[in-house]
């Protein structure tokens, strides 16, 4: 065969696979296409390619590479048509994508365990006629200790056991220069200006977070969160208070919860208690209590002699961990989702 009628055979072919190949509507077409041109026994491709024999020596590699461009162009029609009829549209597209599938669910988030404790403590407190107040992470010495009773002399407020901001942390003689401020260490701040703000009775809490330089343990951590109760009346009594915390952790931790007031010292209060529950066998504390000290009442324009008060302030990453079994609190700010996604 000459060089010519070679060529001449492999266009005519080229032309009309590739026709017919834009043409086919459905796979059965597709299909017939597919053998008739490019299949492996009889295809018109495979026809071609052995006619190749009877060119000219000469004139053999000039036929062999548009015999190689024919085949490729078909091979890219097939593919194409193959595309088009199993819904993957333009050339290049997966044909193994299926429009028909349902859409992968996206990874959604949930709220971290502490805000839901949260929640869950501000309803528990909301049905015993508590509202939720709040007031700021940064502080000044008088809401955080001043107006407490906690005096100028007093550990609580030295640098080393504070987060003093930069600007004011330079050293213990200077702690009360105007304008100190301070990350808040308990949410004891927020009786202070709920109490400048408003007349009694007062039935408050606040949940928020509290800074100490603590060296992180399994029940420390340098940033935690504190619930404050703070309620003002006539003729409240300790009972109350303990009344109130009794109900509070069988609320929360259940009906089986033991727990006991041991007597302790808090500036702010007198008399003033800790507040431990049992825990595998071992008392853990998780809050200071008490009532309100005449001093913080005369710190906010109340009298001592009409009201009387009590306040508490409870940990509650230790409540969440007691609820949960959690026995470090570290791994509630790992950001480790295997943790958190337990929740
Ligand atoms: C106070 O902070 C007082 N303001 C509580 C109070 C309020 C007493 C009102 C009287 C009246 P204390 O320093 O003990 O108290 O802290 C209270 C609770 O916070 C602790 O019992 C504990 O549960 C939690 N807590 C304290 N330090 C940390 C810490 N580094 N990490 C996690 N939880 C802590």
């Amino acid at each position: 065969m000459s060089l010519q009628n070679f060529l001449s055979a492999l266009d005519s072919l080229k032309s009309e696979a590739i026709a017919t190949l834009d043409s086919a509507t459905d796979a059965d077409a597709f299909e017939a296409a597919r053998v008739k041109y490019a299949g492996q026994k009889k295809g018109a491709l495979k026809d071609v390619q052995k006619q190749m024999g009877s060119v000219a020596a000469e004139d053999r590699k000039s036929a062999g590479m548009r015999f190689n461009e024919v085949k490729q162009a078909i091979e890219a029609a097939l593919a194409d048509a193959q595309a088009r009829l199993t819904g993957g549209g333009e050339s290049g597209a997966d044909p193994t994508f299926d429009p028909t599938l349902p859409g992968v669910r996206p990874m959604i988030g949930h709220i971290h365990p502490i805000t839901q404790t949260i929640n869950h403590l501000t309803e528990i407190m909301g049905r015993m006629g508590f509202e939720a107040a709040e007031g700021p992470e940064v502080e000044d010495p008088h809401h955080n200790f001043v107006a407490l009773n906690i005096p100028e002399d007093h550990p609580a407020r030295d640098p080393l056991d504070n987060f003093y901001l930069a600007t004011a942390a330079t050293g213990d003689s200077k702690q009360n220069v105007e304008g100190t401020r301070l990350l808040r260490s308990q949410t004891s701040t927020v009786q202070i200006r709920v109490m400048a703000q408003r007349q009694p009775p007062i039935r408050v809490i606040s949940l928020g977070r509290v800074y100490r330089p603590d060296d992180p343990d399994a029940t420390h951590f340098p940033m935690f969160h504190q619930m404050e109760g703070l309620l003002v009346d006539k003729h409240v009594t300790m009972a109350n208070l303990k009344t109130v915390l009794r109900v509070f952790a069988t609320n929360y931790l259940g009906g089986d919860v033991e727990i006991r007031f041991r007597p302790s010292f808090f500036p702010f209060t007198e008399p003033s208690v800790e507040v431990d529950f049992l825990w595998d066998g071992t008392w853990i504390e998780f809050g200071g209590a008490g009532m309100v000290d005449p001093n913080v009442f005369r710190a906010v324009g109340y009298d001592p002699e009409e009201v009387s008060g009590f306040a508490f302030g409870l940990g509650v990453e230790r409540l969440c961990m007691r609820r949960h079994g959690i026995k470090d609190i570290r791994d509630l700010y790992s950001g480790d989702m295997r943790f958190l996604s337990q929740f």
